[in-house]
């Protein structure tokens, strides 16, 4: 049972995946720290939020990927029983011989080294809570690659195999690691981003599938997984539309 003061860092809560989860483990009694780079968006929810009711809401805008900015945040937080990390993002859909090295440079860093810099700054924190849980929302594409994904696949397999290991090294302490692998899932920015703006791109990515998932389903699969009672460890949830057998496989009725 969560308390008014347990307390739940959300990276990239600025809209998304990230944003609905805030909003669910409010509903859920943690106390939310709203992180993202876009501070106007997460004032506008931590408003929201507690205008909803809900306490101690605060929106901090932090880079992950600025490891110096994210030690002074870790600094500044009374408690930290939950993170996470959710920041992240795809850029290009290029082949392998044409993907742009920047490209994957930006996706390690944030997809990795981002959650790398949030959880061992709140590790400390999270095992002196008694009762943590460090949760990475990877992807599918975490688990297999598919063609002109390369850059995004590596980046994400990296996110996992950085849970994975997690794991492993530090069982025994009163801190369980979460993976939560999302496949299609519509929000507002995904491919935007990684189309560069490109709408009519991006809405090609759902083009005919009935039903992708919403923000809102794998923040109900992270709060379920988050709420489970602290011996549980939802070690990996892979999660699709019904509509999409494998990261290469999607029906769509066009
Ligand atoms: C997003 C899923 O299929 O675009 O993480 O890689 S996919």
């Amino acid at each position: 049972m969560s308390t008014p003061q347990t307390t739940a860092v959300v990276t990239g809560a600025s809209s998304g995946i990230g944003a609905a989860t805030a909003r669910q483990l409010a509903e859920a009694g943690y106390r939310v720290v709203l992180v993202a780079r876009r501070l106007d968006r997460i004032a506008a929810l931590a408003e929201e939020l507690s205008k909803a009711g809900h306490e101690g809401v605060e929106a901090r805008q932090l880079d992950v990927t600025d490891r110096a900015a994210v030690d002074a945040f870790a600094a500044s937080l009374d408690r930290c029983d939950v993170l996470i990390n959710n920041a992240g993002g795809a850029l290009g859909m290029d082949t392998v011989a044409e993907g742009d090295p920047a490209d994957w440079r930006t996706m390690y860093e944030v997809n990795v080294l981002g959650v790398l810099n949030m959880t061992q700054a709140l590790l400390p924190a999270l095992t002196a809570s008694g009762a943590g849980t460090v949760l990475v929302v990877s992807s599918t594409a975490g688990h297999g690659t598919y063609e002109r994904g390369a850059g995004y696949v590596a980046a994400k397999h990296g996110a996992h195999v950085l849970a994975e290991t997690l794991r492993l090294e530090i069982v025994g302490t009163p801190v369980r690691v979460i993976e939560i692998a999302p496949g299609m899932v519509r929000t507002d920015e995904f491919s935007l981003t990684r189309f560069r703006g490109d709408a009519a791109a991006a809405d090609q990515v759902y083009a005919g599938v009935a039903e992708p998932l919403t923000a809102e389903d794998v923040a109900d699969t992270i709060t379920w997984a988050v709420t489970r009672p602290q011996h549980v460890n939802i070690d990996l949830l892979v999660v699709r539309p019904r509509a999409q057998a494998s990261n290469t496989k999607v029906h769509r009725e066009l």
